[in-house]
């Protein structure tokens, strides 16, 4: 069975439990507390696994891939169900666009180690930390919803009438952003789409909040 190295409040983690949902995968959990005793992301034998010392990391009977991206790509490639890549180009392209603003150039400014280096090393004040997040969410943010407008669609979902790795990539994002109390006003096509995948079960039961490790 797949294995997948998770934290429950993990962005990217809740991507590719959603992704693995969506494609009815079974798989084990397995937990990775990234803050309790300085956080076994950063243990050796984690670190074994994956040198980034992030998650999620999937192990396919030993085979171990990182990188939400790459993971639910591979997850789509491997597995029958509903395609999270769309087949037309064009539409393909617009969902991989998307993820990768979202997982390239918003979550990775305000990742746990980004923040923790704030905090930390440069010794700004928790206002400036604050400051920063929401600088860089509100920036993504803006152009992401931009981009979605810019894509005209009666869909309830990102592109296209069935779920994609960009619904799976924005559900993750927004719960982020409300977990930091960012204001959605601005977003309401992000909102509608996050309300509407919430009801789905590919998406529920991915929460974090459902998660076994959620404290
Ligand atoms: N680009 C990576 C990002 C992975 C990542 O940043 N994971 C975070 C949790 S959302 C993490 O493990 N952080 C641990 C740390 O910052 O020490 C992906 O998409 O998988």
């Amino acid at each position: 069975m797949l294995k997948l190295y998770s934290y429950w409040r993990s962005t990217a983690a809740y991507r590719v439990r959603i992704a693995l949902n969506l494609k009815r995968v079974a798989y084990q959990m397995i937990p990775v507390h990234l803050v309790k005793d300085g956080g076994e992301q950063h243990k050796p034998a984690y670190r074994q696994k994956n040198p980034q010392g992030l998650v999620p990391l999937l192990d396919d009977n030993g085979q171990l891939i990182s990188q939400s991206m790459a993971i639910c790509e591979y997850l789509d490639e491997t597995h029958a169900g509903p395609e999270l890549l769309p087949t037309e180009p064009f539409l393909k392209a617009q969902v991989r666009s998307l993820c990768q603003a979202i997982a390239c150039d918003i979550h990775p400014l305000n990742n746990l180690r980004v923040l923790q280096y704030l905090k930390g090393e440069l010794e700004v004040s928790d206002n400036a930390k604050n400051d920063w997040y929401q600088h860089w969410i509100q920036q993504g943010f803006r152009a992401v919803e931009k981009q979605l407008a810019n894509f005209a669609t009666e869909s309830s979902f990102a592109f296209g009438n069935e779920p994609t790795l960009a619904d799976a990539f924005i559900v993750a994002q927004v719960y982020n952003a409300r977990r930091f109390n960012i204001s959605l006003d601005e977003y309401p096509r992000l909102v509608a789409i996050e309300q509407h995948c919430l009801t789905l079960d590919a998406f529920k039961d991915a929460q974090p909040e459902s998660q076994p490790d959620a404290v």
